[in-house]
């Protein structure tokens, strides 16, 4: 089908060529000049721009009236704010465009060519060049000037009041992380990034399982090395490969024994990650609080897009960002709102940031406070049950606890 369009585009070009020949031949068998063109000829051409500018205006209105609402009213606080400068902008906008096509198109039409006619020709006019350089200026200077006053009271710092939730990103999929009672989240760190700790949670459970996990390769490996030598029949290469494994994992052994345990708020930071909430899928927040999100990235640079918040920030590998909004309609009353007991407020990833980009998504949930509390209280916390898994690690080994031990 494809090809079948691709060859009658080709065949219309060629069409169209052969025409103008044909066109061009016939002139010079009529004796008149490429450039001479008939009083009829500008005419046709005058009134064919009159009815593109028709055309071109009609189709910006349908869609305007079809497309100019694609969002619902805003959902957060800060969304009415940043709305009211959107509306200023495309009213300017639409204003200024409708002005200028207009006299673009007219004046194609109306001055076509006229023998009889003499253009006004002047060099210069102070009056002209002071019009079209203030008129635009002082616009664009108002338009800065109420933008930047906008972005700062959005992204100014949050009150002593907000609540703080965490957004991690990673190719392709979000999660969410609540601190736990002592309101500290618990401290992270990419080294332990694993397949059971994805967001690189510290605990002290967390550091002994993965030394005891490197310990144990750097041994295989050792052995590995050792088994060769001895047969003697390990190809050179090989061997540099190993030795180049077991220096990567002692590297990242002694990475991990040099992780500092910090205090925040009086609480130790690999303490408080155990009471630290981690949900996937969808996450809820109440109603009426201000939250300052705190987004993190595992690989590359994401953007975290909560449209009906009008809220937006890149996640940035190795560089915490944040944005702070207090949502202002339950997904219930949006539901009622919009007619559609479908709907659903969403987290999207708002960055092209590879093959599975288009499925990054979250679903976000407004609650009620009561709500929002019976749910959270039914989420799991990172540590489980602490008390009980700090005694599983003391029977399992004392060489794991004793690594623990030497770190502190
Ligand atoms: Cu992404």
């Amino acid at each position: 089908m494809n090809l079948f369009i691709l060859l009658v585009v080709v065949l219309a070009i060629i069409a169209i060529a052969q025409l103008t020949k044909v066109y061009d031949l016939s002139r010079t068998l009529r004796n008149s000049r490429e450039e001479e063109i008939s009083a009829a000829d500008n005419r046709l051409n005058a009134n064919a721009w009159l009815v593109w500018m028709f055309v071109f205006f009609g189709s910006v209105i349908y869609l305007y009236a079809k497309y100019g609402d694609y969002l619902p009213d805003s959902a957060s606080e800060h969304g009415v704010a940043v709305d009211k400068l959107m509306s200023l902008n495309i009213w300017l906008i639409t204003v200024v465009f409708f002005i200028v096509n207009y006299l673009l198109f007219t004046f194609a039409s109306k001055y076509r060519f006229n023998p009889n006619r003499k253009a006004k020709f002047f060099a210069h006019d102070n009056r002209l060049e002071m019009i079209w350089t203030l008129v635009p200026g002082i616009t664009m200077a108002f338009i800065i000037v109420y933008g930047l006053i906008t972005w700062n009271s959005m992204t100014g710092p949050a009150s002593s009041e907000a609540m703080q939730i965490e957004l991690y990103s990673k190719q392709f999929d979000w999660t969410a992380r609540y601190p736990g009672e002592n309101k500290v989240f618990g401290a992270c760190d990419f080294n332990l990034i694993g397949t059971s700790n994805a967001l690189g949670m510290v605990t002290e459970e967390g550091v002994a399982a993965k030394i005891a996990e490197i310990d144990h390769n750097i041994e295989a490996t050792e052995k590995a090395i050792a088994d060769g030598i001895a047969k003697g029949t390990m190809p050179d290469s090989y061997k540099e490969s190993l030795e180049d494994q077991l220096y990567k994992l002692k590297r990242h052994k002694q990475r991990i024994m040099d992780l500092k345990e910090n205090e925040m708020n009086g609480v130790s930071q690999w303490k408080a990650g155990s009471d630290d909430k981690i949900v996937k899928g969808e996450f809820h927040i109440p109603v009426g609080q201000e939250i300052e999100f705190v987004f993190r990235s595992q690989d590359v640079i994401h953007s975290a897009y909560m449209p009906h918040f009008r809220a937006q920030m890149n996640t940035v590998p190795g560089m915490p960002t944040r944005f702070k909004m207090k949502p202002t309609i339950t997904t219930a009353e949006m539901r009622q709102k919009l007619g559609n007991d479908k709907f659903d407020y969403i987290l999207l990833c708002n960055k092209v940031c590879g093959a599975a980009h288009f499925n990054m998504k979250m679903t976000v949930i407004v609650d009620s406070p009561e709500d929002y509390k019976a749910w959270l209280a039914e989420q799991k916390t990172f540590g489980g049950e602490p008390a009980k898994k700090q005694e599983e690690t003391k029977t399992e080994g004392s060489d794991t606890t004793m690594v623990v031990a030497s770190i502190k």
